[in-house]
Formats: C-alpha cells, sequence, structure tokens
C-alpha cells in the first residue's frame, strides 16, 4: 500500500510516495513558509502534497513539535515563526480524504534509522542537528514517544546556565547553541546574519569565526551525547540533520566525545537514510512495523 509521507521542519518541506518496500517513488520539498501562520502552512501542504495525490492510500506525517493528539504544539515556536499550534492530522485529513497519522519527527527518524541498523541493537537513540536539536529514543526496541508526545526532546537540555536563551523559555539550551538557529544567532561581524549553511562553507573557506562556531555547536552536541548515554545506556547514537549529516560534522563530535569519559563513550553513526529519515520513519509507523 502506498504511503504518502510527510516531513515539517522548521526550514524545508518534504514529500514522497513510498511503497510498502519503504522505496521513495516520488519525493518533492520546498521551503516551509516564511510567514508561519496556520494558513500559510496550510497552503504549503496543499500544494506540496497535490501533484502526490493520486496513487496515496494514507497520509504519515513527520513533524517539528510535540505531537499530541494529532496536533502540533511548539516547544521552540521561535523554530516555527512564532506558530504555537497547528491541527496536522485534521488539515491532512480534509486536503486528501485519507486515513493520517502524526508523529514527532526525530522520533520518525529514530525510528527508521532503528530498523535500518538491522536487529543488532535494542537500544538506540537519534539526534537531529538541524533547525533545531531534535532527538528520538528507542528502549528494548521500542519507540518512546512519552505521555505527552515529549519523549525525546533532548535538545532541551542544559548545556550551559550563562548560554543564550532558549525559544522554549529555558536558558543555555542545547539547541540555543548547537542547532543551526543557534549557531547562525552566534555569529558577529562579517559572519552577522548569515545563516548556518554558509557559516559551513566560510569554515570550509578558512573563516575562524566560522570554525570556531561550528566547534562550539559540535562540543555542545558531544556532552548532550555524554548525558544521553549516562541517561539511556544506548548501544549507539545515530546523527541527522542537515548539520548533523555537514562534510566534517560527526567527526568532530567524535573527537569531543573521546574527551569525556570512558563511561560515556558511544558508538556514533550518520543517518542511514541521510534526509529521509523522517518520512520513511512517518510511513514505517503508519505500515504498523
Ligand atoms: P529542517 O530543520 O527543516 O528539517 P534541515 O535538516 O535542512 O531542515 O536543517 C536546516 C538547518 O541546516 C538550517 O539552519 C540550515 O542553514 C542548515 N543547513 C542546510 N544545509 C546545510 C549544509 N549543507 N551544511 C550545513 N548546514 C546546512
Ligand atoms: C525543536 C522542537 C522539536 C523538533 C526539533 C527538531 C519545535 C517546533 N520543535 O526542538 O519538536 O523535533 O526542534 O526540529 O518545538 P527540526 O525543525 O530542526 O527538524
Ligand atoms: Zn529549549
Amino acid at each position: 500500500m502506498t504511503t504518502l509521507a510527510i516531513d515539517i521542519g522548521g526550514t524545508k518541506l518534504a514529500a514522497a510516495l513510498i511503497d510498502s518496500n519503504l522505496q521513495i517513488c516520488e519525493r518533492r520539498e520546498q521551503p516551509t513558509p516564511a510567514s508561519k501562520t496556520p494558513d500559510a502552512l496550510r497552503a504549503a501542504l496543499q500544494a506540496l502534497v497535490a501533484p502526490l495525490l493520486g496513487q496515496a492510500k494514507r497520509v504519515a506525517m513527520a513533524s517539528t513539535g510535540i505531537i499530541r493528539e494529532g496536533s502540533l504544539l511548539a516547544l521552540n515556536p521561535h523554530n516555527l515563526g512564532g506558530l504555537l499550534h497547528f491541527p496536522l492530522v485534521q488539515t491532512l485529513k480534509d486536503l486528501t480524504a485519507l486515513p493520517t497519522l502524526a508523529v514527532n519527527d526525530a522520533q520518525a527518524a529514530a525510528w527508521a534509522e532503528y530498523h535500518a541498523l538491522g536487529g543488532e541493537y535494542r537500544d538506540m537513540v537519534f539526534i537531529t542537528v538541524s533547525t533545531g536539536v531534535g532527538g528520538g529514543v528507542v528502549s528494548d526496541g521500542k519507540l518512546l514517544t512519552g505521555s505527552g508526545g515529549l519523549a525525546g526532546h533532548v535538545g532541551h537540555t542544559l548545556a550551559d546556565p550563562h548560554g543564550p536563551l532558549c525559544g522554549c523559555g529555558r536558558v543555555g539550551c542545547v539547541e540555543a547553541i548547537a542547532s543551526g538557529r543557534g549557531i547562525a544567532a552566534a555569529a558577529e561581524g562579517a559572519l552577522a546574519g548569515c545563516d548556518a549553511k554558509t557559516i559551513f562553507s566560510r569554515a570550509g573557506q578558512g573563516d575562524e569565526q566560522a570554525s570556531r562556531l561550528i566547534h562550539r555547536s559540535a562540543r555542545t552536541l558531544a556532552r548532550l551525547i555524554a548525558d544521553v548515554k549516562a541517561t539511556t545506556d544506548c548501544q549507539i547514537v545515530v546523527i541527522g540533520g542537515s548539520v548533523g549529516l555537514a562534510e566534517g560534522y560527526l567527526a568532530r563530535v567524535e573527537h569531543y566525545l573521546a574527551q569525556e569519559p570512558l563511561a560515556y563513550h558511544v558508538e556514533l553513526l550518520a543517518a542511514h537514510y541521510r534526509h529521509d529519515a523522517g518520512l520513511l520513519g512517518a510511513a514505517l509507523l503508519a505500515q504498523g512495523d
């Protein structure tokens, strides 16, 4: 049965038709609308999925935010231009008249990456470093979503009590420092106003400030991974998101994790499904696998 999978991120929207063998038949992507009002998001989703509707028999959504009873509740509304609430499942049911499921993007990606590991591990954690920093935990082979959808939101654990204010309301969250938005927010002088992608390319050209900002993100992520190891005793941590998958980033995280005591060391791996982990995880969950 063909699933129409949709991934809603703070920066981009993706949609794909996925068959029961988990093959992506057709894929589309567009930027998350600049004015992130409910109406703008609804219109963008409509335009994104319209060309894919013919063969789809169900809809599976992976979305940024806490997903509770089919609705998106932003933990960090700044990642969505101030959008606090969006009725995901109802909107897609109205647009497609198909059965619809929604799950947090990093939780979905964790499930796809757990499957990709092929049964070798029972305890794994997925972390996306993207617009924000998201996470999904698989414990003893089960995906943890939590009683209210908050499970795995490791980007909102404390990295630095003297750090920047996070959009979630706490001070010094990992996300406020390590995410794409966090990297961009700390840029000064010649890099002020640049996005994380530009800062990575400047680092590649030898810009010292750009390189420092990336190291600061990688060091913060390594400390988070040590905390995650202490909390879950996971056997592997899989890293995704456009910042997490950027060239050289994982090696920097490995470098900083190696400086932590041995008890907190854990194997790190780049996401097998790269930028499609959220789409494929949502499809797997809709299939009941
Ligand atoms: P989303 O958060 O919508 O899922 P991404 O995973 O693409 O989307 O993450 C978006 C963040 O990643 C932005 O901060 C963007 O600047 C940054 N980014 C995008 N492409 C790259 C790249 N090639 N290298 C480093 N950072 C990137
Ligand atoms: C934020 C939070 C998480 C999400 C993570 C990564 C919001 C809107 N989102 O911590 O639910 O999983 O960002 O999201 O509060 P992405 O947009 O970077 O993929
Ligand atoms: Zn936070």
